[in-house]
């Protein structure tokens, strides 16, 4: 007998749609099951048979645990299954929820599914993982404790493309490690509409060739490509990454290169990043670290940081900033490259109008 599946994406604040229950719904559409989608605590159109609810961010714990206990209550004899990446990273938290089941990881049955973006037809854009996983194991990253080593690797990706989607996003975690990226380039090539390589391109693998293929591709507006400058090790690979884009079409002041900080960096190695960004002529996107398993966002201070200069970097983003970057702008540059130390660096007496 075929089941009603209710879908819940709890009311977290979330940019895109929840791709794992839109895989799901497929699944269970293929299985001959009806499905419907409800964000928050609301009313189903039917009485479910089965509830999936979905998490994100390990910090947004509350709106998942009200979900639980919303539809436990309104539905006691409809089993509440409960997964995504806050189950994932911390399952015996999640199991507090109330929820029957917990599922961790990721569902590789569903993984090829095309998600039913009928659910969502306000949404514009088709989200790809054209891998899972990551071969490098950055101990400020929580995907190889959720995925694994680089698996997945698809050759095609035509097939996961929406229609009337004008976007392609990719969610990949290393989507230069699959070694069959020129196939998918070919196709993004032919497919003619805009990418985003959402969570960064790793400097370290890009070559010729690639910079090649990732000039022929067409990007939103604002930023193309995104690159990330962890450490100092990396120096001298996003320096070739940004040179051998710009030579390929891209232009330095399109490339985001995200710098992580309060790891295990410190405030002046920090700046040494963003100065090297800018000198490189590229917009530099400062990333906080969050633990893996960090119940509150913004809460977290490293040895090596305190809670005034994690604030200075927060308010300079905001008053000397652009949407919470540093492009390479002339007064910009100056200052962070003229400061003797980091408090000068990020001191904030100038006005916003002598930076730009
Ligand atoms: C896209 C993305 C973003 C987007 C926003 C995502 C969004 N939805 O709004 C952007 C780029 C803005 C972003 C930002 C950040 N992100 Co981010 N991001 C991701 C990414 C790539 C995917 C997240 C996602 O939407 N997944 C959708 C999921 C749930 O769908 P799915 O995976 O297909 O689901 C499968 C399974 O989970 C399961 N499943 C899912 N739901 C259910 C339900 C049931 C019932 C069942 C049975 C199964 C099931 O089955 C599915 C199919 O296999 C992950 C990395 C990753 N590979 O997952 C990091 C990740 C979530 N981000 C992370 C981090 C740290 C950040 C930042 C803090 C970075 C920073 N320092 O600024 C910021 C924070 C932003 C904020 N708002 O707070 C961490 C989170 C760690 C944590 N403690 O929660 C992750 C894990 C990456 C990492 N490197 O560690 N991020």
């Amino acid at each position: 007998m075929s089941e009603h599946i209710l879908l819940v994406e709890p009311d977290y604040y979330t940019q895109y749609p929840p791709i794992g229950l839109l895989k799901l719904s497929t699944y269970e559409k293929n299985q001959g099951n009806s499905t419907e989608l409800i964000r928050g605590c609301g009313i189903p159109l039917k009485k479910p048979n089965k509830i999936f609810i979905t998490s994100l961010f390990t910090w947004s714990w509350r709106p998942v645990w009200r979900a639980v206990s919303y539809y436990k209550k309104k539905y006691p004899s409809a089993p509440v299954y409960l997964g995504g990446i806050y189950a994932s990273l911390m399952p015996k938290h999640a199991r507090l929820s109330g929820a029957d089941f917990i599922n961790e990881g990721i569902l590789p049955e569903v993984e090829s599914l095309m998600p039913d973006y009928r659910l969502r037809p306000d949404w514009d854009g088709s989200i790809i993982f054209s891998s899972r996983g990551c071969n490098r194991n950055c101990g400020f990253c929580a995907v190889p404790r959720i995925e694994g080593r680089l698996t997945a690797k698809k050759s095609s990706i035509k097939k996961m493309v929406w229609l009337e989607h004008s976007r392609i996003i990719f969610f990949d975690n290393n989507f230069l490690w699959n070694e069959n990226k020129f196939d998918i380039f070919e196709e993004l090539i032919e497919l003619d509409k805009s990418v985003d390589f959402n969570q960064g391109l790793d400097a370290r693998l890009i070559d010729e060739e690639i910079a090649e293929n990732l000039g022929k591709l067409k990007y939103e507006s604002s930023n193309a490509v995104r690159l990330a400058y962890d450490t100092l090790g990396e120096k001298k690979a996003v320096e070739n990454a940004i040179q051998l884009l710009s030579e390929n079409n891209i232009k330095k002041r399109r490339i985001f290169v995200y710098a992580l900080f309060n790891y295990e960096d410190t405030p002046e190695t920090f700046l040494e990043r963003v100065v090297d960004i800018l000198n490189w002529g590229a917009v530099c996107y400062p990333m906080r670290f969050e633990p893996l398993k960090a119940l509150e966002k913004n809460s977290h201070i490293s040895d090596n940081w305190t809670k005034e200069k994690i604030e200075a970097v927060q308010s300079a983003r905001r008053v000397i900033g652009f949407g919470g970057a540093f492009p390479p702008y002339k007064g910009l540059v100056d200052k962070f490259q003229n400061a003797s130390n980091f408090d000068q660096a990020f001191e904030l007496r100038e006005c916003k109008e002598v930076i730009r």
